[in-house]
């Protein structure tokens, strides 16, 4: 029987009422949600039916409809107007990350603050979807690219980032004149139900001041794995961005090609930082500490790799070791906590199989085990590991959602990149040096393979101004920031004669 800590549900129930969802939609549902922090239930969500889904796509698509003739700016205010909700909802919100998926405070709040930083970007890209003119071969002609509204876009999105992964897809999504259709991890469905009534709050504020803002322009569904699959199938839907494991991916990706759909996939990550013996010291342990326990190792880009020069291996291996024993694990509600629970049983589970699997393989395991929180005994909470590993086999070439830091040693360079890029995954990757041809050979062409490339900086905690994703079994999509707006729109190349006569291009001559 989980613990029960009656107090999160009645301040769940409160943080809901107040960000103005009907408490009809979390209380007697068949979804049950449960805190982390506890174990205990906060909520039963109502689940949706198949018809159900299809109608809500149905409803996205009439909204896309009108919504793609309103002018990008104007779109682009209704995507200010969130901002704004988001930015009096913040404490609120971030506490109900909080809650839903124990997060520590700062990092609760980070979450929505990365929310209110892409409908920053989104507001001013909505006067810069800019397209190009192309010099034309033929006199009397222009040629250009522009840029038009896709459609409804799917977005799935998983339990560690619940609201900000959806907002670097709908931010842009909106803007760019589609509509949104919404499935949640099945383990995060309250902080959607949220974002859900903000979003309803500015679409009433934006049809206040005189804006056209259809029902249905953000459609949430929500469910297991089936109603995912009838985002994936419906030919309504031409763009899906999904946020989740590989094993989802392969069953994602493989669908929306079938009926040539547009994919987003964000999946694993394993990320990896080579420390060199330049590297700043100070710098970058508290770069690798946060990296690989923040978030409890549950990002996509938490630090599970870290390869260390052999002349300060033991120097730096001790330091980390006495990092690793210092930090609080706890209640995240807690100010001094910085490591929460795992999101579930399951999720503790997999770590212990996986600290099993590197004992089996010649690693030698730090931490790892379970910590009992007093009064929050129905939470898993662990001990972030370190394993010092002979070499990069066994489950080190794995994504394991847990704050387990696999620690090898290297002596040359080049190796060290090697075995960077030797792994499925390629989402993110960091050097600490301070010498400049490794830094640059790092981010080079015959460097890092991933999506994401950093020097003297961890591998996580990326802002949204870049293009966020990752290459090989990651998925290849791009979100968030740069042109990865571009994914979202359909792109059209128009060729214009305003001459009198018909100049065929490559001199073709077809005279009827
Ligand atoms: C994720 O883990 O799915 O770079 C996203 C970061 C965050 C986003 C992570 N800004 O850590």
């Amino acid at each position: 029987m989980p613990a029960v800590h009656p107090t999160l549900a009645a301040e769940v129930r409160e943080l809901l009422g107040s960000l103005g969802v009907d408490a009809a939609l979390h209380t007697g549902g068949s979804l049950p949600v449960t805190s982390p922090i506890t174990g205990e239930e906060i909520g039963r969500v109502v689940e949706h039916e198949t018809e159900e889904a299809e109608a809500a796509i149905e409803r996205a698509h009439a909204a896309f409809k009108i919504w793609r003739t309103v002018p990008p700016p104007k779109r682009g205010e209704l995507v200010r107007l969130l901002g704004e909700e988001l930015r009096a909802a913040k404490p609120a919100l971030g506490r109900l990350v909080t809650l839903e998926v124990g997060k520590i405070a700062s990092e609760g709040q980070g979450e929505v603050q990365e929310m209110i930083d892409i409908c920053d970007f989104a507001v001013g890209l909505s006067r810069q979807l800019y397209g190009l003119t192309i010099a034309t071969e033929r006199p009397g002609h222009r040629m250009m690219e522009t840029w038009h509204p896709l459609g409804v876009t799917g977005i799935i999105s998983a339990f560690n980032f619940p609201v900000a992964v959806w907002s670097w897809n709908a931010a842009l999504a909106f803007v760019c004149g589609n509509s949104v259709v919404w499935k949640p991890s099945e383990k995060t469905p309250l902080t959607a139900l949220a974002v859900s009534a903000l979003v309803a709050r500015a679409v009433a504020r934006f049809r206040a001041g005189g804006g056209e803002a259809p029902d249905g322009l953000l459609e949430l569904v929500i469910g297991a794995r089936q109603i995912g699959e009838i985002l994936v199938s419906d030919e309504r839907v031409p763009v899906v961005s999904a946020t989740g494991s590989t094993a989802m991916g392969r069953v994602v990706g493989p669908k929306l090609a079938r009926r040539f759909a547009r994919a987003i996939l964000e999946l694993g990550g394993n990320n990896a930082a080579i420390v060199c013996p330049s590297a700043d010291f100070d710098l970058a342990l508290r770069a690798i500490a946060f990296s690989a326990i923040g978030t409890a190792g549950q990002r996509c880009t938490s630090l599970r790799r870290l390869f260390v020069h052999d002349s300060i291996y033991d120097t730096l291996v001790t330091r980390l070791r006495r990092a690793y024993g210092s930090v609080t694990i706890g209640d995240p509600s807690k100010p001094d906590t910085l490591v929460g629970p795992l999101i579930d049983k399951a999720a503790f589970d997999a770590m212990q199989r996986a600290l099993q699997a590197a004992r089996d393989a010649g690693g030698t395991v730090t931490g790892g085990g379970r910590v009992n929180v007093p009064g929050c005994e129905g939470g898993f909470y662990v001990a972030p590991a370190l394993v010092e590993m002979p070499s990069q086999a066994g489950p080190v070439v794995e994504e394991t959602f847990a704050p387990i830091l696999y620690v090898m040693r290297y002596t040359k360079f080049e190796v060290a990149l090697k075995l960077n890029n030797a792994v499925p995954q390629g989402l993110s990757s960091s050097v600490f040096t301070n010498d400049l041809s490794e830094a640059e050979l790092f981010v080079s062409a015959v460097g890092s393979d991933c999506g994401i490339a950093n020097v003297n900086i961890g591998p996580s905690g990326a802002e949204i101004g870049g293009a966020f994703g990752g290459e090989k079994e990651t998925g290849g999509g791009r979100e968030a920031g740069s042109d990865s707006w571009k994914a979202y729109m359909r792109r059209a190349t128009n060729t214009i004669n305003y001459s009198k006569s018909l100049p065929l291009a490559q001199g073709v001559r077809f005279d009827v």
